[in-house]
């Protein structure tokens, strides 16, 4: 009999709440007979999502509303199905619950299969000997009251106290580091507090003969004229017996001859792991897109008993080899310079987010040039989908464990919390490892390796025994990686990521509000303009906004406007609704999201170029915080969460381009008859050199006049970054100017970009900020 897969998710749910009084660590069976009242609800799905289709709570991502969906915490949550599926005759059913937030006892007939813990280690059971034919299956959550929040020592959970008091992240949660659930859920700077709970990833039970394919890895032995590989097979038999494995590779993205070899196994009963080599002339190998195709094929394993073919199981894999060298990260040897962002959960509920979502958002990053997405770990491991998407796309995935942020505390150090990690990040290692576009783990998100040794050394342990080729990281940032927070969260200008000497830069951006129309989506008019209390909930830092935004607002528009009111020229950077200024003195909103929106794109210019430049230095890559957003927010995303491309995106999406050129000049005020002096540097992370290149630049006024023009012949060699020569111009009377530049080969345009010279922001520091900045300094590992 082949595999069959009867899928369970949709909306064939049911959604409960357990009778009052429910015992939270004892699920009872009976309990499902006193639930008051059933809801419709959707697997993959969320508790919340569901409550918000039976107008049971408010629709949660406008104003404030989330807050009121809070209580729901405070209950165990039943959610049930009925399915039709009888024991087969011959053969066995594994029931596969890939995701369920986070502790849960799981029912089918009556029959209790388990409690589990963790929201990314898949439920697998054998329920052969449980099926009627029509079958109840039921998984019983857990209110997230009652998560577990006694796994540290009294001393840590004083100083899980402390830090959530000071930063502006999971402030109402200390626990949540005693979890490894989503962090973000515990409420984020750019995400609110919804301690999420439902069952998030896909069910489905699985129908084989008598022998159950549990797991295949491929493991690349080499890749050279021919690939040596050695394919991992698990499977459990029901009892002895001979079969003959029979292992089948075939292009998946291209037409190619297929690659068999069929072994006969002698199967003990129970659990049993076989190898099986293949070879494999001319392989062809996957690539990130920007050097070449990122290749697929497809892996089938099945298991036989003379004409009776028990189970079967087909895996997508790409050959590459990867390594991080230094900070410099080589796929099939050659180096690849990582241009990208960060990538934070698609949804703050995130059972909904669905394949689509994946496929928008991650055209948008291959779009803007991205040829890598560092999966932040104060998020999630993501549904397969992801991965799928990432491999064909050939976008490269940087991708962390599920924990976040300890600064002056730590991750507790309990036997029982450190199985818990080994478990999920066994999990989630044996989940994606089959994936090509996975090239680096990394154990999680600002921590201190030293302090935290023993998860690290669980998570270390876990990559070395599932998957020991790929590259390992204690956590980010590590030595000579960088999270530059200077701009932004300790209120540098632009001009100090000029001062960053790290080799890769993992973090660094600044918040923009989505458009004006996008605003009124989610904060209620009366919120709207002078900034209310929504804007907060929803992440603005109001200060910070205000003082990145105020030297665009002398050149907004509206400038001559607000500068008779004495805005533009107002030294100060407070903000204009803090200072007590009439509502009619402030910019308009639109002025000021304007203005915020061309500050964030000009400090990310500032910062992609230097950090593009820096490959010249050994320089790996830059990854810019962050592409996406959960929920409406003003945040630091490139696309708001309609997906709608913020200035930013356009711009690093110029900057990204593997071939690039880029001006070095200093930063500062300019005037007429000021000198200005560049750099001209050409950045070129292809691996083909170009000969007979010409580099055009030009000074334009504000009428778009050209006042200057300088122009050099080049020839640009592969994979490289080099400074190709200089400009020194003297700035013409005239005000507004901008500068231009291209690459032209035989009169074909590679590369171009532009700066804006009519904008500076020299705004230092206050004392008061710096004073701020310093103690949040303190706490940085
Ligand atoms: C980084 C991240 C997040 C945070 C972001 C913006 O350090 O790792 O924890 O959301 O800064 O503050």
């Amino acid at each position: 009999m082949p595999r069959q897969i009867l899928n369970l998710n949709g909306s064939d749910w049911q959604l409960g709440q357990a009778p009052a009084g429910a015992d939270p660590d004892q699920a009872s069976w009976d309990d499902v007979d006193r639930v008051p009242e059933w809801l419709p609800a959707t697997v993959p799905g969320n508790i919340r999502a569901d409550l918000v289709r039976a107008g049971r709570l408010p629709e949660l991502s406008f104003g404030t509303q989330a807050e009121a969906a809070q209580w729901v915490d405070d209950h165990c949550w039943w959610l049930a199905r009925e399915f039709a599926l009888a024991t087969p005759s011959a053969g066995r059913v594994h029931l596969v619950l890939r995701g369920v937030d986070y502790v849960g006892d799981l029912f089918l007939n009556g029959h209790h299969l388990g409690r589990h813990e963790g929201m990314f280690s898949p439920q697998v059971h054998d329920v052969t000997n449980l099926l009627r034919t029509e079958n109840q299956l039921a998984v019983r959550i857990v209110g997230s009251t009652w998560l577990p929040a006694d796994r540290s020592t009294p001393w840590v959970q004083v100083l899980n106290r402390i830090e959530s008091r000071m930063a502006s992240i999971a402030g109402r949660f200390p626990h949540r580091r005693d979890t490894l659930k989503c962090q973000m859920g515990f409420g984020w700077d750019f995400g609110p507090p919804l301690r999420t709970m439902g069952i998030w990833d896909d069910v489905y039970a699985v129908i084989s003969g008598n022998v159950f394919l549990q797991d295949v890895v491929v493991r690349q032995q080499a890749l050279g004229h021919e690939a040596r590989l050695v394919v991992d097979i698990e499977l459990d038999a029901k009892s002895a017996r001979p079969v003959q494995i029979r292992c089948r590779l075939v292009g998946e993205t291209f037409e190619s001859a297929p690659v068999l070899n069929e072994q006969s196994v002698d199967l003990a009963p129970g659990a049993n792991r076989h190898t099986v080599d293949l070879s494999l002339p001319r392989p062809r190998l996957w690539w990130p897109w920007d050097h070449g195709r990122p290749d697929l094929y497809r892996l089938s394993v099945e298991v036989w008993d003379g004409d009776e073919r028990l189970d079967s199981l087909a895996q997508t894999i790409g050959l590459r080899q990867v390594e991080l060298d230094g900070w410099t990260l080589r796929v099939n040897g050659h180096r690849v310079y990582a241009r990208g962002a960060n990538w934070v959960p698609a949804d703050i509920l995130p059972g909904r987010a669905a394949e689509a979502d994946y496929f928008a958002l991650l055209s948008l990053a291959r779009q803007a040039n991205m040829n890598l997405l560092r999966v932040w770990g104060g998020g999630l491991r993501e549904k397969q989908a992801f991965y799928n998407l990432c491999d064909r796309l050939g976008i490269l995935v940087w991708q962390e464990f599920p924990l976040a942020c300890a600064f002056l505390t730590r991750f507790p150090r309990s036997p029982d919390y450190l199985t818990l990690v080994d478990q999920e990040a066994r999990a989630i290692v044996r989940d994606l490892r089959n994936h090509a576009s996975i090239v680096l783990w990394c154990g999680g998100n600002e921590f201190s390796p030293e302090r935290n040794a023993p998860v690290v050394e669980t998570l270390h342990r876990a990559v070395r025994e599932e998957d020991p080729a790929r590259p390992f990281l204690p956590a980010s940032p590590a030595e000579g990686d960088s999270h530059n927070w200077k701009v932004w969260h300790n209120f540098h200008p632009p001009l100090a990521y000029r001062r960053d000497d790290a080799l890769f830069a993992s973090e660094f951006g600044l918040q923009a509000p989505p458009d004006a129309c996008a605003l009124q989506r989610f904060i209620p008019a009366d919120e709207l303009w002078p900034p209310g209390p929504s804007w907060t909930y929803h992440g603005a830092e109001l200060e910070k906004l205000w003082r990145y935004a105020h030297p665009f607002l002398h050149t907004s528009k509206d400038r001559s406007a607000a500068s008779s009111k004495g805005i533009a020229s107002s030294p100060k950077v407070t903000p204009a609704w803090r200072s007590g200024r009439a509502k009619a003195e402030l910019p308009s909103l639109e002025t000021f999201v304007h203005a915020s929106q061309r500050a964030q794109a000009h400090a990310l210019q500032v910062a992609v170029e230097h950090y593009r430049r820096r490959k010249a230095e050994e320089g790996g890559g830059v990854l810019v915080w962050q592409l996406n957003e959960p929920w409406p927010a003003i945040s630091w995303a490139l696309l708001d969460h309609c997906r709608q491309p913020k200035p930013a995106y356009d711009m690093v999406k110029r900057l990204f381009a593997p071939l690039l050129i880029s001006l070095d000049y200093p930063l500062r005020g300019y005037q007429a008859g000021d000198p200005l002096e560049a750099d001209v540097w050409v950045l070129n992370d292809r691996h083909q050199s170009l000969s007979g290149c010409q580099v055009e630049a030009v000074l334009l006024d504000e009428a778009g006049k050209v006042a200057e023009r300088t122009s050099l012949r080049v020839d640009v060699a592969a994979d490289s970054a080099e400074r190709i020569g200089y400009l020194h111009w003297t700035l013409p009377p005239s005000t507004g100017w901008r500068l231009a530049c291209r690459l032209l080969q035989n009169g074909r345009i590679l590369a171009e970009n532009e700066y804006d010279l009519a904008v500076h922001d020299g705004i230092r520091p206050t004392v008061g900020q710096r004073l701020r900045a310093w103690l949040s300094g303190l706490a940085i590992p």
